[in-house]
């Protein structure tokens, strides 16, 4: 089973650099709770890779000799909040393990090329729980780019012919509008791909700009695994056990998409 925590769940995204801790915590004891295996972990960006990637373009690719440090921050701020995951995973026993994509993944003009997973399935045969994250990576057309959790949770989804994608972020799931705009808005308990492919472009952004791209670019990212029969659900991983239930396979509320 892959879980991608998005950013919004486990940051506060409108301060750079300022992880949720208590939000962190409370979702490491529900991951032990749930006690799923085997269980890969992947989480977003939020305040820490999103402002550093931004200001120097990264996800644009190599123009300027200036983004060559960029490129370091990004990824060493990404790896301050993974490292934040992966210690409190610890601290609960979880033989949690960090995967940087950086070091395991080349990208094509901004899609996997080449994906490393040797290490990574030797450590789910092991018992390990691997942590991955949305991170600065090298690229062999543009250099170097932003690889999004969300690209990376899907590819492995896919690849690993995974069970089920949890994507846990911080709205309740999909509306048929943006609620926050159109009062016609109804929330979405299930939808299947075709009547998802009508609503695209319907779905409303974040508040808060990603570098790579906010709620349209996230269904747009995990369609694919959909298409070869990965069921995925969105839940509000901000609301306590929600994750727990949706690792558990129990009722929670949130949006299932299948593909038929
Ligand atoms: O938050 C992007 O990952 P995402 C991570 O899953 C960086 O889109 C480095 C901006």
């Amino acid at each position: 089973m892959l879980l991608k925590l998005g950013g919004s769940a486990i940051t506060t995204k409108e301060k750079h650099f300022t992880p949720d801790v208590e939000a962190i915590m409370r979702l490491v004891e529900e991951i032990k709770h749930a006690d799923v295996s085997p269980l890969i972990l992947v989480h977003g960006g939020g305040s820490f890779g999103h402002p550093v990637a931004k200001q120097y373009l990264i996800n644009e690719g190599y123009t300027d000799s200036s983004q060559i440090i960029g490129f370091s921050k990004t990824h060493q701020a990404m790896t301050v909040l993974n490292n934040l995951v992966v210690d409190s995973l610890i601290n609960q026993g979880i033989p949690a393990i960090a995967v940087p994509a950086s070091s395991c993944i080349i990208t094509k003009s901004g899609r996997i090329e080449s994906f490393e997973k040797g290490p990574l399935i030797k450590m789910l045969e092991l018992g390990f729980l691997p942590v991955l994250y949305g991170d600065a990576v090298l690229d062999s057309d543009i250099d170097f780019t932003i690889l999004s959790g969300d690209q990376l949770v899907s590819s492995l989804a896919m690849s690993l012919n995974a069970e089920r994608i949890i994507i846990g972020v911080d709205v309740d799931g999909l509306y048929t509008a943006d609620p926050k705009t159109d009062l016609s808005a109804r929330f979405i308990q299930h939808i299947t791909l075709t009547e998802l492919k009508r609503l695209q472009h319907r779905v409303g952004e974040g508040k808060v700009t990603d570098v790579t791209g906010g709620m349209p670019r996230k269904i747009q990212e995990l369609i694919p695994a959909v298409e070869q029969g990965v069921p995925v659900i969105i839940v509000n991983a901000t609301k306590p056990n929600n994750i727990y239930k949706a690792l558990r396979g129990q009722e929670v509320v949130g949006t299932e998409i299948e593909r038929a």
